[in-house]
């Protein structure tokens, strides 16, 4: 199995999985959302699982100790696979239209395009499977902290808005863009989407990163810097995570736990590609 076998299992997943029509399980959409596809064509890239840049993550100005690097996930692993799925027009348009609230299909989307996501990894670790190699999905691992729940009690595993596994590093490793100034990952089918990725035993050849600085896909236009309802991004100071985090949970409808917003991801220059 090599990269182009991946690349289609992903693109045939997503082109025919019920998974990435809008159910509306969890009730925040209107009824006329329901059927409507959350993601556009995804892009897909490859990392080498001993790449020097996962090692570099543990420096405390990228992201800290406590991020694992592919062999501490898994330790036979010689890849990473990434994959990056731009929300459907139905979901951007749907943000675009209110300055500051929250599209209810947006917020729905946030909860079944999360589970899309781990549906890939699980689809792509069982075809890996098949070829007698393993994978692992660190979204969904037991020893998984995504920097805003405790993980176990154990304040070490994780850091305040701070992953054992961010998954716009691991995309930057794979190839598939750099952080924007809103610190979103923009790529060439833009930066409104979500992303996710495996840890492999399977030797895949790396994708060549078409860049080398974290913000060289940025034009710096203050788009975000505008759109921004709580003010958290600035161009001087980049982006603030804790006013974006307080002014997102306050966004919370009752009793739910999910966090969403995305106005620096919606009427920005970076919303379909890389800006000029
Ligand atoms: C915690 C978290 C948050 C926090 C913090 C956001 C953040 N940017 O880190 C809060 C709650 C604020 C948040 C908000 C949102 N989130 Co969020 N969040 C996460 C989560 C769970 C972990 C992020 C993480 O670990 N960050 C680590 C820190 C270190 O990242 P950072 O500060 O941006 O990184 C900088 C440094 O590392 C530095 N750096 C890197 N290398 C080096 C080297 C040197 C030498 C130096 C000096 C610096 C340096 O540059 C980076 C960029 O500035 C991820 C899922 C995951 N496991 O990855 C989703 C994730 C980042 N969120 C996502 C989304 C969509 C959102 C929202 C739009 C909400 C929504 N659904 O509507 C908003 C806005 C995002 C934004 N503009 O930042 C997506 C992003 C998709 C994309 N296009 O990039 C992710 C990847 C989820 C997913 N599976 O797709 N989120």
């Amino acid at each position: 199995m090599n990269n182009q076998n991946i690349i289609e299992l992903v693109k045939n997943f997503w082109l025919e999985s019920p998974k990435n029509k809008m159910t509306n399980e969890y009730g925040f959409a209107p009824e006329s959302a329901i059927g409507m596809p959350m993601y556009g064509e995804p892009i897909i890239g490859f990392a080498d699982a001993t790449d020097p840049y996962f090692e570099r993550l543990k420096k405390p100005e990228a992201i800290g100790e406590h991020h694992n690097t592919p062999a501490e996930w898994l330790p036979e692993s010689k890849s990473i696979v990434s994959y990056f799925f731009p929300w459907s027009e139905d979901i951007k348009e749907s943000n675009r239209k209110d300055a500051v609230h929250c599209s209810l299909e947006w917020t729905e989307a946030r909860i079944e395009g999360e589970a899309f996501l781990v549906a890939v990894g699980e689809f792509l670790k069982a075809e890996i499977e098949k070829e007698g190699e393993t994978s692992l999905i660190p979204s969904i691992d037991k020893r998984y902290g995504s920097g805003l729940y405790e993980l176990d009690g154990k304040e070490e595993a994780h850091a305040k808005y701070r992953s054992n596994w961010s998954e716009r590093h691991a995309a930057y490793a794979c190839g598939l863009g750099t952080f924007g100034l809103h610190k979103g990952l923009l790529t060439s089918v833009g930066a409104a989407g979500r992303c996710g990725s495996i840890i492999t035993t399977l030797k895949l050849e790396p994708t060549k990163r078409p860049y080398q600085g974290l913000y060289d896909y940025c034009t710096m236009c203050g788009d975000c810097v505008k759109n921004c309802p709580p003010e958290a991004i600035s161009i001087k100071e980049g982006k603030n995570h804790e006013p974006c985090f307080v002014f997102m949970n306050g966004n919370r409808l009752e009793g739910q736990n999910v966090f969403v917003c995305g106005k620096c991801q919606v009427n920005v220059a970076c919303g379909y590609g890389i800006p000029e």
